[in-house]
């Protein structure tokens, strides 16, 4: 079932709501056996939470569906927002499902190549700004306030009511919290947005228990964990490039409530991850995605027996291939003949 159908009565949804859907939500639990026995945990169950399987691959369509949704109900012509990548995807291609023009600024040179041939082939108004992610933000939020476009980062509201259903969906799922969530924290929107669905879920007696809250930023973009705005963010991970994190407050709340933590990972720790994802489970998630579970090889000494961890890898790795290649040698080239091939792979 559509996501804003499946979780109408814990949205803000009205009889003037329209059902907007790509179809999102609903994405798999995968259980990372794999992974559990490389950390040599005992009865420890990894479960990632692989948001990549969205219609524009990220999280993001959870609660772009809803502020779209939010934005026909009130009859608005044009959405905007400031975006890292993901964020421009998502608003491209529901501004289009619903016949909206939408208009994105992203850092120059700054954000993925997938992510910025979707927001152009879904047909936003693609402007690159010269700074980063924080001075889009601040530009759009003018814009916003002084012209007719709805803004749809997520410090409109219901961006953050959609994706707080990742969260229903893996108690869903589980039939209870994790012990432990563990998530990459950018503009700290998801964090918030997770904590949001769990509580919520545990008001209602849907779930007995809560999880801690495990948010990790990259070491050269970690404001939340410095306590201080950083003017120039560096990371590998473009999707989490960020100094003065919007929902700021709310993320340190969520930890603080939760008993939780967020932490730094270093370039290399992502990346590590992103590799060790792919190459012991089969799965392909972006840089900003690993950071969750480069978290959890951090943090390994504090799980217990029994403990259920759930990862969420936030976006699809198709959308960054650049960083792989950076990364990693370019296979070989061989003469067409059976002999360099069985040679070129180590067989003779
Ligand atoms: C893959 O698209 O901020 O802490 O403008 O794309 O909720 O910001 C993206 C963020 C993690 C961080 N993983 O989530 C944007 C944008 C991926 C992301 C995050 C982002 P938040």
């Amino acid at each position: 079932m559509m996501l804003l159908e499946r979780y109408k009565k814990f949205l803000p949804i009205t009889e003037n709501t329209p059902m907007v859907t790509l179809h999102e939500g609903n994405t798999p639990l995968i259980r990372a056996r794999n992974i559990e026995e490389y950390l040599e945990l005992k009865d420890v169950q990894i479960y990632l939470k692989f948001e990549g399987m969205n219609p524009t691959g990220s999280f993001k369509d959870r609660g772009m569906v809803m502020a779209i949704a939010k934005a026909v109900e009130k009859g608005a012509k044009c959405t905007i927002c400031a975006s890292t990548g993901n964020t421009a995807a998502s608003a491209a291609a529901y501004s289009a499902r619903v016949g909206m023009q939408s208009v994105v600024l992203i850092p120059e040179g700054k954000i993925a190549l997938g992510k910025l041939a979707q927001a152009v082939i879904y047909g936003a108004k693609v402007v690159q700004i010269k700074g980063n992610f924080d001075r889009c933000l601040e530009i759009v939020k003018e814009l916003s306030e002084n012209y007719p476009f709805e803004l749809v980062n997520s410090l409109n509201p219901f961006r953050l009511e959609g994706q707080k259903t990742a969260a229903f969906e893996i108690v869903d799922v589980l039939g209870r919290a994790p012990d432990y969530h563990f998530i990459p924290v950018g503009n700290a929107g998801n964090i918030t947005a997770y904590w949001m669905g769990y509580t919520q879920y545990h008001r209602e007696g849907i779930s007995p228990n809560l999880p801690k809250m495990m948010g990790f930023q990259a070491e050269g973009a970690a404001p939340i964990v410095r306590g201080r705005k950083i003017e120039n963010p560096e990371t590998v991970a473009t999707a989490i490039r960020i100094g003065n994190p919007a929902s700021w407050e709310k993320a340190v709340r969520a930890r603080d409530e939760s008993g939780g933590v967020i932490d730094t990972v270093t370039d290399e720790e992502i990346l590590n991850a992103q590799r060790l994802i792919a190459s012991l489970e089969g799965i392909f998630c972006e840089p900003a995605s690993a950071a969750s579970v480069a978290g959890i090889f951090k943090y390994r000494k504090i799980f217990r027996r029994g403990d259920i961890v759930v990862a969420t890898l936030t976006g699809h790795g198709l959308k960054d291939p650049n960083v792989i290649l950076k990364s990693v040698k370019e296979p070989v080239v061989v003469e067409p003949s059976v002999d360099d091939v069985l040679e070129a792979i180590g067989w003779k």
